[in-house]
């Protein structure tokens, strides 16, 4: 059996369980903290970031885009990417969108941590202003679509990446209105979010007792 090396407020590692969850694959869920020592990441990734799918060979999988793309190749059906390649493609460009919002919001988190008197203002506003961009370019491409999906008329990659960074918006990003802003989005999320497989991965905070270092 596959075991994911998951953190409970990640995104990435969400996006990872979703797609599994959807595609009826059975997998064991290692929850971790990946900045404390224990963590077994840096066994599997030697960039030491989680998710990891755990093969059963014990060799690691590793880079949550990575990760759906192999599960894509060795687990075909359902499939999560659209036939016509170019809606492929659209789909793999969401995802980008969707990821760059969380890599600003970690960043936004960790510069948070540092403190007022530390925290670099001009940083974290170039760093808001990727979370603006991203959505208003997913607002746009629901808009586009009209289908209540993001990329032709069904759920799949493009939507687990775009409801994932949605969710963690919620979490660690609340003061942003992006759901007022943006209703096709609100209505997007509410309906992923009712998905089994989204219901069985809410993202929660955890708890980081060690230094990041
Ligand atoms: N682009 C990576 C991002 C993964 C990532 O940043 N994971 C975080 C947890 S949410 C992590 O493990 N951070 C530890 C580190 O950066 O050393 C992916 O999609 O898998």
């Amino acid at each position: 059996m596959y075991q994911v090396i998951s953190a409970t407020p990640s995104p990435y590692a969400r996006k990872v369980r979703i797609a599994l969850l959807e595609k009826g694959i059975p997998f064991e869920l290692m929850t971790e903290v990946p900045w404390h020592g224990s963590t077994a990441t840096p066994a599997y990734n030697p960039l030491e970031k989680l998710p990891v799918l755990v093969l059963p060979d014990g060799s690691g999988v590793y880079e949550s885009r990575f990760i759906l793309e192999w599960l894509e190749v060795m687990h075909p059906t359902p499939p999560l990417l659209p036939a016509d390649p170019r809606l492929a493609l659209a789909a793999r460009q969401v995802e980008v969108i969707a990821d760059g919002i969380c890599d600003a919001v970690v960043l936004l988190f960790f510069e948070r941590m540092r403190g007022p008197a530390q925290a670099s203002e001009p940083w974290m506003a170039r760093q808001r202003r990727k979370v603006e961009g991203g959505l208003r370019t997913l607002a746009q491409r629901a808009e586009a679509a009209g289908t209540g999906w993001l990329v032709g008329d069904s759920f799949g990659l493009a939507e687990i990446a775009a409801g994932a960074a949605l969710g963690y918006l919620k979490l660690r990003f609340s003061e942003l209105d992006w759901a007022a802003q943006y209703p096709a989005l609100a209505a997007l999320s509410a309906k992923l979010e009712a998905r089994p497989a989204f219901q069985a991965t809410v993202p929660v905070p955890q708890s980081i007792t060690e230094a990041v270092v």
